[in-house]
């Protein structure tokens, strides 16, 4: 296994980088830019991932393996240069190469911009997921949508979010590979023609696919597998007969329609609006993976009655929902196998991963649409829900009030259906599944998501790295558990002092950048304190901020207490049309603008929120903040992984017991976890009462107050009456028990203040946060998939350490 790794010393590893830029950048040192030196490192480096690769692919087909195939509508992958050094542990050498050559490696790794296909928590997950399955040794392809545009740019205009088409492919994207030779015709609309038993669909449109490689590496550089992306192109490029007409721009309709499809990234991560092209888009990357996956099976000699013991899929939530009704349809349509037995053999392949239960959230297709795109797949479904009702003796139905309902399909279509913490994983069996689950009993379980600590740690705190290292060996960032041995350091006065330093330094290049890139000014001193996500309100990031407006009365009507001085820190986008989730970002904004500007407080308190948090700005925050915040109402965050990211790196939680927070809190100690709130059971009950949200306001003077000055204009005065219809909500409604939970909110704050004072016990916190969130390594939610759901195995055994 070791041959596979081929370190070069950094002379050689520079001689390459300069090949690069001049065979492939087409640049001599002296006229190359930032770009062309980020495009000669990054090809120079993937050019050490191919042995890995190569034999991966080797391997796997002589062990006639398992491959795990993940699918999944988003991969949000952010940077890679860093990522891929590292993996190939040869960060020194590329940093010592572009040294040599008389460049700044740190300002080159910056320069590349984030892939950013994805909206949050599930594309984050399944790029971990990807660098852990590479990690492990797993056979596996991870399928996506290779989108031109990632998820738009936020920028603040006034206070208010303004959106921008993002580009990130008008560079060069210097990691994969194109495949023009693996195409696929992808089908749309049209009829089904009967002739005795057997149908064939007839689409009206076709488009093709085109598959892009993107080699992962994992940890150690001894295993590699692919990130296979499809872009939709047309199937006749250009029409030479309306060009020689003179109709120019109908000679390329055709080219831009397809196009369409691989457009851009929807940017809902909550809202279903039942849009056409999003099922295109479902239909389209699917349908194309799951082609290639039979063309491997055949390649291989197989016949389709071995797929469940070669090919095991996992659905990122119900988004290639549609891959069990069109592998059903190859079996029986193309292959010629009876419906049951297809519909068996699919099962035996399928997993599904519920990510939410926000009932907006779960995909329904009206049927109209659905069979005006997928009519074929219309009367399969039909076929998957006669075949469940006639089994199960179930009375859950997929087409319902004139909707086919993926989540019940996928349900019905796989073989296992987990949840994303042990939490989510039993209101997932309580709620939305309770009859499917009596139905099937064994089928729901559990996999708490997970975190890689190769970009959670290891890279994005370099600082802390070399600390651990020092104290307990190397071994940890393939054996995240190992942190443990921290535990007794967290005794150790030499040990705490240099721990609180790492968290320091790390604060004021969070400072610097600040200053520099956002123009705000703010004191390394004080305790940073961060809420970055998505804007949501579930999330509540309003109760954040009315705790901030009460905080910033208190210090008013004290100005002589014990303050402990606050940054709060305010990351995340809004969808476009989310209307509520934008005035909380404007809402911010305008309070920020006030207490900023207020010297009473100066020094104490200062709320920053800079525009267009992503994964970059993730690993720049995640290392300096002191707290995290994860306050969602209980029973409404399936999991979080920004939760276990912050605690990898020494930020205790204030938060509500919702998704893994609980699990959080088993594992670092409910002493050093700040716990308020209402658990999910209480939400449910209280959401029974009348007018609660008046009642807990009416207790709550400082509440009260808070509002009435949002409602007044306090923060808006040159339009006072901006927040009354926010505010109004809070009154009358509340769904998400924001001013329930306010009051235990203030005092758990108030706890978080007397903590912070007392700095050793402080870090000591912050130390067996770090030591015993090592369970929360993506490693070992992959490694525990692997057993309970896919049947597959590591094929470089116990090498990876
Ligand atoms: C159907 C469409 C509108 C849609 C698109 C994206 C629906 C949902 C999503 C994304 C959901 C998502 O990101 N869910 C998050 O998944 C994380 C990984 O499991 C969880 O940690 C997090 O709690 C959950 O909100």
């Amino acid at each position: 296994l070791n041959e596979r790794r081929n370190l070069l010393t950094a002379e050689q590893f520079a001689e390459v980088i300069l090949n690069h830029l001049t065979s492939s950048q087409g640049k001599d040192p002296e006229h190359a830019s930032i770009y062309d030196w980020r495009m000669a490192l990054s090809l120079a480096l993937r050019d050490q991932v191919i042995r890995p690769w190569f034999a991966s692919t080797r391997t796997t087909y002589e062990a006639e393996a398992k491959r795990v195939y993940y699918l999944s509508m988003e991969f949000l992958v952010g940077r890679l240069i860093e990522d891929v050094a590292t993996n190939l542990r040869a960060e020194d050498v590329a940093a010592a190469a572009m040294r040599s050559l008389g460049q700044d490696y740190g300002q080159v790794v910056r320069d590349e911009p984030d892939a950013a296909l994805g909206n949050g928590g599930l594309g984050r997950l399944a790029a971990c997921f990807m660098d852990s399955l590479a990690t492990l040794g797993i056979p596996a392809y991870g399928y996506g949508i290779r989108y031109e545009h990632g998820l738009f740019e936020q920028h603040f205009k006034d206070g208010q979010q303004i959106e921008t088409a993002e580009n990130w492919l008008t560079q060069r994207y210097a990691w994969e590979f194109e495949r023009p030779e693996v195409r696929y015709e992808i089908g749309f609309g049209g009829t089904v023609e009967k002739s005795g038993q057997t149908s064939k669909w007839i689409p009206a449109e076709t488009i093709i696919a085109s598959a892009y490689d993107t080699p992962v590496v994992g940890w150690n550089g001894l295993w590699a597998n692919t990130l296979r992306l499809w872009a939709a192109k047309p199937v006749k490029v250009f029409d030479l007969d309306s060009f020689n007409r003179g109709e120019y721009l109908a000679a390329s309709e055709l080219e831009a329609l397809a196009r369409t499809i691989s457009r851009v990234l929807y940017p809902d991560d909550t809202s279903e609006a039942g849009k056409e092209l999003r099922l295109k888009q479902e239909y389209f990357f699917t349908a194309a993976s799951i082609k290639d996956i039979l063309r491997r099976l055949d390649s291989e000699g197989r016949v389709v009655r071995d797929l469940p013991q070669r090919v095991a899929i996992q659905l990122n939530d119900t988004h290639p929902a549609i891959a069990g009704p069109e592998l059903v349809r190859l079996l029986v349509d193309e292959r010629k196998l009876e419906m049951e037995n297809a519909i068996d053999i699919a099962r035996g392949c399928l997993g599904y991963t519920n990510h939410t239960l926000l009932p907006e959230a779960l995909e329904r297709w009206p049927e109209p649409i659905f069979k005006r795109v997928l009519p074929r797949h219309l009367e399969i479904v039909r076929e998957i829900e006669s075949a469940h009702l006639k089994a199960s003796g179930s009375p859950v139905r997929i087409l319902e009030d004139g909707d086919v309902k993926m989540g019940e399909l996928s349900f019905i279509m796989a073989h296992k259906v987990n949840g994303v913490s042990a939490l989510h994983s039993d209101l997932v069996r309580e709620t939305v599944f309770e009859q499917l689950n009596r139905d099937y009993p064994d089928r729901i379980l559990n996999q708490t998501n997970g975190i890689t600590p190769r970009r959670w740690l290891h890279n994005c705190n370099p600082d802390l790295r070399i600390l651990i290292n020092d104290t307990i060996g190397t071994g940890w960032p393939a054996d995240l558990e190992q942190l443990e041995k921290l535990v007794p350091h967290a005794q150790d006065a030499g040990f705490l002092e240099a721990f609180k330093a790492v968290k320091a330094k790390n604060k004021v290049r969070v400072a610097n950048w600040l200053k520099s890139h956002h123009y705000i000014a703010v004191d390394p001193d004080a305790m940073f304190d961060a809420q970055i996500k998505r804007i949501h309100e579930y999330k509540r990031q309003l109760m954040n901020l009315l705790e901030t407006v009460a905080l910033w009365n208190e210090i008013r009507d004290n100005p002589n207490a014990d303050w402990v001085p606050r940054v709060k820190i305010f990351g995340g986008k809004a969808a476009p049309g989310y209307v509520v989730a934008k005035q909380i970002i404007h809402l911010i904004n305008d309070v920020a603008a006030v207490i900023n500007a207020d010297p009473q407080v100066k020094g104490l308190l200062k709320i920053v929120y800079p525009e267009n948090y992503n994964v970059s700005m993730a690993e720049l925050l995640i290392p300096a903040t002191n707290l995290s915040e994860q306050i969602s109402t209980a029973g409404n965050e399936a999991s979080g992984t920004g939760n276990m990211k912050f605690a990898l790196n020494g930020a205790p939680t204030i938060g509500t017991l919702d998704g893994a927070n609980v699990e959080i809190r088993e594992r670092v100690g409910a002493e050093n976890f700040f716990l308020f709130g209402l658990t999910a059971a209480e939400v449910v009950e209280r959401r029974k009462q009348q007018n609660y949200s008046a009642a807990a306001i009416a207790v709550s003077q400082r509440l009260s107050r808070a509002l009435e000055q949002i409602e007044n204009g306090v923060f808006s005065p040159g339009d006072p009456d901006r927040y009354q219809g926010l505010v109004q909500d809070l009154r009358q409604k509340d769904y998400f028990l924001v001013t329930c939970d306010f009051d235990d909110y203030f005092a758990a704050q108030r706890r978080v203040d007397s903590a912070y004072a007392d700095q050793d016990s402080w870090t000591r916190m912050a130390v067996l946060n770090t030591a015993r969130v090592g369970w929360f390594s993506s490693d070992r939610t992959i490694a525990d998939y692997a057993k309970d759901i896919w049947n597959a195995h590591s094929l470089i055994g116990g090498a990876r350490q």
